[in-house]
């Protein structure tokens, strides 16, 4: 017998969305007619799940994979790739005919052990610009991150340029950047070239301290006529922690135009850790600091993609807090729940990518 609370339960989430009344348009679609991309992040085992791959099919139009192009997933021994899992997420987005994002070239993170220790030992270019020329040869995209979050976080800069501490920085000093991207230019010369990075929404002095230490990173980039189109901001935001300062974001992404770089929102979801414990509430919250984020990053004419950091919550990794793991709890960050059903986190960005201005 079904018990009253999941009758109630069944009750309240049929009528937030009755099948008849959804919104038939996808997110992709929507985007489109405004005339910038939405895509999402997605990992090649996820493909296999019935229920979210004619998902993604149907919502996105450009594909990132979530770790399948990093460099410990691809380059297990030296020398040795295993390209099977990158593939099958290339072969879905031929297939469906989603565009492909590269995610991402030289990390201080995730990279294979052997190569901390031979890249120590050699300090040799070529284990860095043999890899980024592997890897934009064989796969044609829109855009790739060349280099992923060089930067310490806002709070954590310990250097004068304000470069995180990574094997990169150590083996080759901070020229390791542009040797990366002029590696990428010369292997691909049509792929949008990405520097991308976490940390440029809330109001905070470390915040202001972050996007000006990107900022001179990307103007001694310019200066030195190093191959870069676009800054990534992956805007992972907080319902109930940092949230972000609307007008110190807006005034960043202007600087970001005004050098004429391409804007693309890369990592998009909402951490609601903290706040209530009712899900009602929290989604509401997630939303609406989304709806907050975008309506500032859409307003620029150089953003020209948004992809979310997954598109269900079935895959969003589980939440740091040990307390909230023992209990099962799972972190409610993207457009859809679960069982694959619309949150309004879906709404509020049908609505951001809707009310947007077309720019010509
Ligand atoms: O979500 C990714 C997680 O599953 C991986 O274990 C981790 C290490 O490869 O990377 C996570 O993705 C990160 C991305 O690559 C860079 N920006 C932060 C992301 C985590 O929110």
């Amino acid at each position: 017998m079904i018990s009253r609370r999941a009758m109630l339960t069944a009750g309240a989430s049929a009528l937030a969305f009755p099948a008849s009344a959804q919104d038939m348009r996808s997110l992709k679609a929507i985007a489109a007619a405004k005339g910038f991309v939405f895509g999402s992040a997605a990992a090649s085992y996820e493909l296999k799940d019935g229920d979210f791959a004619p998902l993604l099919a149907r919502e996105a139009a450009q594909l990132v994979p979530e770790y399948e192009m990093k460099r410990d997933a691809l380059e297990t021994k030296p020398g040795f790739y295993d390209f099977a899992a990158l593939d099958s997420l290339f072969a879905f987005a031929a297939k469906n005919r989603l565009s492909m994002r590269g995610h991402t070239l030289c990390w201080y993170y995730a990279n294979p052990p052997w190569l901390v220790s031979m890249l120590a030992a050699k300090r040799d270019e070529k284990l860095l610009t043999s890899h980024i020329q592997t890897v934009l040869r064989r796969y044609p995209m829109d855009s790739v991150d060349v280099v992923n979050e060089a930067l310490a976080p806002p709070g954590t800069a310990a250097r004068a340029d304000s470069l995180r501490p990574s094997l990169w920085l150590d083996a080759f000093g901070p020229g390791y950047i542009d040797m990366a991207f002029h590696a990428a230019r010369a292997a691909d010369p049509k792929v949008k070239l990405v520097y991308n990075d976490w940390g440029f929404e809330q109001g905070a002095a470390e915040n202001d301290r972050f996007r000006s230490a990107t900022l001179r990173l990307l103007d001694g980039m310019l200066k030195r006529k190093t191959p870069i189109d676009a800054l990534g901001i992956q805007g992972h935001l907080s319902a109930f922690g940092n949230r972000i300062d609307q007008r110190k974001l807006r005034a960043f992404l202007q600087e970001i135009r005004d050098r004429g770089l391409i804007i693309l929102i890369t990592e998009l979801d909402v951490d609601d850790t903290g706040g209530p414990h009712d899900s009602v509430s929290r989604d509401r919250a997630v939303a609406d600091e989304a709806r907050r984020f975008l309506d500032v990053a859409l307003d620029n004419p150089a953003t020209q993609a948004v992809l979310t950091w997954n598109l269900s919550d079935r895959y969003v990794d589980p939440p740091d807090e040990w307390k909230l793991k023992l209990l099962g709890w799972r972190l409610r960050k993207t457009p859809y729940n679960a069982q694959m059903r619309r949150k309004p986190l879906w709404n509020a960005m049908a609505q951001a990518f809707s009310d947007r201005r077309i720019f010509y």
